[in-house]
């Protein structure tokens, strides 16, 4: 397929110009004022489509690196697999999606989880994809084998727990550490202070509190703060080893990366748009009938949504440069799943959809309210992301020779979140109903129109695996001002 966009407004993170693209074999081969169809023609693959996009803004296809698709959770199966997820993907601006692969069985090797990651998303994605290595136990096999991981396999990024059932110690997370760094390798970490949680839940269940808002009480801020800190300090033990805190959602522990910014250490921050938008008085919604707390559970995530001071820190986090990246931890169940924490919160599966809504929130919440510079804004849903995680200069920015992944967004478009127009399997959408100025009209993905005014085009299948880049290679293109 070969496109003509004429008239855009093109927008990179260092820079917007008024011009014209050619797309020709999944590339972008050219970008000029005024190409004319029949300058374009004779060098084209197949007829030019040519598209009008006068009045809109062109940006690089939106990089989300936080999703878990076709994950177990040990209570619950979430209902988007590499399908589902990546057309809701795709339908909301983004092209590529970096997948944390779930836990396997105890014991089992990084090449265990890559396998069968691949087995699920190779027919089913329609958006170029990775994974993120994900380390549930430390021995010297596995830190013999994430040699290859990184080399052969093009996985250049690995997740560590500081809670759940394959949380790491101290002394597994400065092996883990120091190993990626030798690498240049970067290390996610979810951090969160497991005993304080099991303290702080024992406390409240015993107290027969159970309903959602004490899920979030039973975690709160200085619990993820103090492990953000903890992870800064043995990232600095482990030789300055560069680190990536997954989904912040409090202030605390953004100050604590602001600091280490201010001595030079390479800590990178990403936040999600729920940590941004919803605050914790979500936690209390109520419905009807006999399950006051129902609406709450859809929530439930960890860590969960802050009161509304730490919404607007992060807000001042992303202005200030302090948080790199946004993407959306996207792990989505059913209403019905998630009722199993009717009995309990601790019973309800954690996570929400949410990859559709990133770049129009950030968009419309972002740019359309003056919150960020439209420049700023494809930096943290798009450019960054894919800096970090070697995908750049393929992925993450409008140049010639890169892949053609674009998304046209027309500021004029207004739209009111509804779980109808969503393409997530979960029947709820957690903004639903807010009112949003922009959005996606076009999606293409190396070249091809996959989604049209909202209607999916796209093949299963499509999306391919793209190796990443090592952080040696990524540092080339980093600069945190
Ligand atoms: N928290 C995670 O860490 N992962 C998936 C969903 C969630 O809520
Ligand atoms: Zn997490
Ligand atoms: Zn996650």
């Amino acid at each position: 397929m070969s496109v003509l966009i004429k008239n855009a407004t093109l927008v990179n993170a260092d820079a917007s110009e008024q011009s014209d693209v050619f797309i020709n074999n999944g590339l972008i081969e050219r970008i000029e004022p005024d190409i004319h169809s029949a300058d374009v023609n004779l060098s084209a693959s197949s007829p030019v489509e040519v598209i009008d996009a006068s009045g809109k803004y062109i940006i690089p296809g939106g990089v989300d690196v936080h999703t878990h698709f076709n994950i177990d959770v040990g209570i619950a199966q979430s209902c988007d697999d590499f399908y589902s997820g990546t057309v809701s993907a795709a339908c909301g601006g983004t092209t590529t999606i970096i997948d944390h692969m779930g836990f396997g069985p105890a014991g089992c090797s990084l090449h265990h989880q890559l396998e069968r990651y691949h087995e699920y998303a190779c027919d089913s994605a329609v958006i170029d994809y990775s994974f993120h290595g994900t380390i549930q136990h430390i021995d010297d096999s596995i830190l013999d084998e994430m040699e290859s991981m990184v080399l052969d396999e093009g996985i250049s990024s690995f997740k560590l727990y500081l809670t759940y059932g394959f949380k790491l110690d101290d002394t597994e997370v400065l092996a883990a550490l120091s190993r990626l760094n030798q690498l240049n390798a970067l290390t996610c970490v979810h951090p969160e202070n497991d005993g304080a949680i099991r303290f702080l839940k024992n406390r409240m269940l015993a107290r027969g509190l159970k309903d959602p808002i004490y899920h979030a009480l039973s975690r709160p801020p200085e619990c993820e703060a103090e492990a953000v800190g903890r992870m800064i300090n043995l990232a600095v033990l482990a030789g300055d080893a560069p680190v990536y805190i997954v989904h912040l959602s409090n202030g605390i522990g953004l100050e604590y990366i602001r600091q280490a910014h201010q001595r030079g250490q390479p800590v990178f921050a990403e936040t999600c748009p729920q940590y941004l938008q919803l605050d914790i008085n979500r936690y209390n919604e109520t419905c009807s009938g006999d399950f006051p707390a129902d609406q709450g559970l859809k929530y439930i995530m960890s860590p969960p949504l802050r009161d509304s001071d730490h919404l607007k820190q992060l807000w001042h986090g992303l202005q200030d440069g302090t948080i790199s990246t946004v993407a959306t931890d996207h792990c989505a169940f059913t209403m019905e799943q998630k009722r199993a924490g009717r009995d309990g919160f601790q019973y309800c599966p954690n996570g929400m959809p949410g990859v559709e809504n990133r770049i129009p929130l950030m968009f419309s919440e972002g740019v359309m309210k003056g919150r960020l510079s439209i420049n700023h804004f494809v930096d943290l849903v798009s450019t960054k992301p894919a800096q970090l995680f070697g995908l750049y200069p393929r992925k993450g920015v409008i140049a010639e020779g890169s892949d053609a992944d674009l998304v046209i967004i027309d500021p004029d478009c207004e739209v009111t979140l509804s779980q109808s127009q969503m393409h997530s399997r979960s029947d709820y959408c957690p903004f639903e109903g807010m009112t949003l100025q922009g959005y996606p009209v076009m999606t293409l993905s190396r070249g091809k129109i996959i989604v049209r005014n909202g209607v999916f085009k796209g093949l299963a299948g499509d999306g391919e695996f793209i190796p990443r880049e090592t952080l040696n290679r990524c540092f080339r293109y980093w600069n945190r001002s």
